[in-house]
C-alpha cells in the first residue's frame, strides 16, 4: 500500500492546506516527489525553510516537556525489532507488572516538580484488556488532577477503549508508524501497518489528540523517511504530536548492531517534518542522550519543539533534568512549564538552580 493510499484509509481530505511554505498546492496531499526534494535541499536552504515555517506558528524559543514513565514493563508478544521490551530477544529487562495507582501518581508529582507540562504512560501491551484500560483511566483521572496534560501509549485500541480513555481525560494517544509503509514488514510483522492506522483512526474518532510517528536509524533508506512523513503528514487531520526517535540501540535485539544515522540525516528528518506538520509539535525523543548539545541545538533549529524530559524514557536513560535546564539557559530556550492552556511560565528558576548544580559537575555535563 502507497502512503497516499494508507492515508486515504484514515482521512477524506488531506492536510497541508494551513501549510504556507509548502511546495503542494492547498487541498492537495503531499506527494512523496515533494517530500523527497524537500530531503533534497542543501542543509542551509533546509534549514531556512522549516525555520520560516516554524515561526510563522510557534514560539521558536519555546520547548514543550514531556515527562514518561512506563506503567506496564516488558514480556510484550509483539516482535518489533528495536524494542527491549519484546519478549522475543534477550535483553536483560526486568519485567513489571501494571504500577499502582499511587506509585504512578507519585511519578507523575515528581515530573510536575521538575517542570514537565505533559504525562505519558506507555506499557508493553499488544493491546490492553478492557480491565486495563479501566485502570489506566483511573490513572489519567488522577494524573489529569494533578494540572499536567495526559498521554497514554498502551498498543492498539478498540473504539470503545478509546472513547473510554477519552471521558478520563487522556489528551493525546502516542501510536507511532516508525517506518515506512514499505520498510515496516523488515521491522515488525506481528501487527501490520493497517492495524496502527486503525487505532490512529479510533483515537481520532474518539476526540483525543493523536501523537504518531517514528524512529529513524533502522537501517531505512531516505525513501523511507519520506515515506514514513508523507504518510503522517497526509494524515487528517496530521498529528498534533510528532515524536522523532533516533533508535537507542538495545544488546539482545535485532537491530543492536546498526550503524548510527549520520546526525545530518537526523536533522533533516526533523526539518522535513516541521515543514510538512507546521502547527504540529515536532518532538526530539529517544536517542538524546547520545546527541551532544550542539547537535540537540540544530534539531531545535529545525523545528523541534518539545522533548522527552526526566532521566528515564521508558526502560532506558534520558539526558538529565539538569542538564536540559543548563542547556535551556545556554540557548536562551523556555521550557513550556504548563499545558498549552494555561498560562505560559518559563523554567527561569530551575534553570538557575540547575545551572548552579551543572557548575559543581551535579548534571555530569560539567562547568561550561
Ligand atoms: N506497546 C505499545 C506500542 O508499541 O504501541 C506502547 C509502547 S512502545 C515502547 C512505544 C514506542 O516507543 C514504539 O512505537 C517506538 O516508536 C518507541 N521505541 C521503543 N523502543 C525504542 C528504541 N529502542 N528506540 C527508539 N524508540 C523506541
Ligand atoms: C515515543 O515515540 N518514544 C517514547 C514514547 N513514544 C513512548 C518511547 C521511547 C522508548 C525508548 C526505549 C526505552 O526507553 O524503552
Ligand atoms: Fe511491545 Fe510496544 Fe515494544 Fe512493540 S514497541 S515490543 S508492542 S512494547
Amino acid at each position: 500500500m502507497t502512503p497516499q493510499t494508507a492515508a486515504a484509509k484514515t482521512s477524506a481530505q488531506p492536510s497541508n492546506t494551513q501549510t504556507t511554505e509548502s511546495n503542494a498546492s492547498p487541498n492537495e496531499a503531499w506527494t512523496r516527489e515533494q517530500v523527497e526534494q524537500l530531503f533534497d535541499l542543501p542543509l542551509m536552504d533546509l534549514l531556512f525553510k522549516a525555520q520560516t515555517v516554524h515561526r510563522q506558528h510557534h514560539d521558536p524559543n519555546s520547548v514543550q516537556l514531556s515527562s514518561l514513565l512506563s506503567i506496564k514493563t516488558g514480556a510484550c508478544p509483539e516482535d518489533c525489532a528495536y524494542c527491549p521490551q519484546s519478549a522475543r530477544y534477550k535483553t536483560g529487562l526486568k519485567t513489571e507488572r501494571l504500577m499502582p495507582l499511587d506509585k504512578i501518581v507519585e511519578a507523575a508529582k515528581v515530573a510536575k516538580s521538575n517542570g514537565a507540562g505533559r504525562f505519558c504512560m506507555g506499557a508493553a501491551w499488544r493491546s490492553p484488556k478492557d480491565g486495563d484500560v479501566e485502570a489506566v483511566a483511573e490513572a489519567v483521572a488522577a494524573v489529569k488532577e494533578l494540572g499536567l496534560e495526559t498521554c497514554a501509549t498502551l498498543g492498539m485500541l478498540t473504539p470503545d477503549q478509546a472513547d473510554k480513555l477519552q471521558s478520563s481525560g487522556l489528551d493525546y494517544y502516542n501510536h507511532n508508524l516508525d517506518t515506512s509503509p514499505e520498510y515496516y514488514g523488515e521491522v515488525i510483522t506481528t501487527r501490520t501497518y493497517e492495524d496502527r492506522l486503525e487505532t490512529l483512526n479510533n483515537v481520532r474518532e474518539s476526540g483525543m489528540k493523536v501523537c504518531c510517528g517514528g524512529i529513524v536509524g533502522m537501517g531505512e533508506t531516505q525513501q523511507d523517511r519520506v515515506g514514513l512523513l508523507t504518510t503522517l503528514a497526509n494524515l487528517n487531520p496530521a498529528p498534533e504530536s510528532v515524536p522523532i526517535n533516533n533508535l537507542v540501540k538495545i544488546p539482545g535485539t535485532p537491530l543492536a548492531e546498526l550503524e548510527n544515522i549520520d546526525s545530518f540525516d537526523f536533522i533533516r528528518t526533523i526539518a522535513v517534518a516541521r515543514i510538512l506538520m507546521p502547527t504540529s509539535y515536532v518532538r526530539l525523543s529517544a536517542g538524546r542522550e547520545e546527541m551532544n548539545d550542539e547537535m540537540q541545538a540544530m534539531c531545535f533549529m529545525a523545528g523541534a519543539n518539545s522533548l522527552f524530559y526526566g532521566e528515564q524514557l521508558l526502560t532506558t536513560g534520558n539526558a538529565t533534568v539538569n542538564h536540559d535546564q543548563h542547556l535551556f539557559e545556554r540557548l536562551g530556550i523556555n521550557g513550556q512549564t504548563k499545558p498549552a492552556n494555561q498560562n505560559s511560565s518559563t523554567t527561569d528558576g530551575l534553570a538557575q538552580q540547575a545551572q548552579d548544580q551543572c557548575g559543581q559537575g551535579g548534571c555530569g555535563c560539567g562547568p561550561q
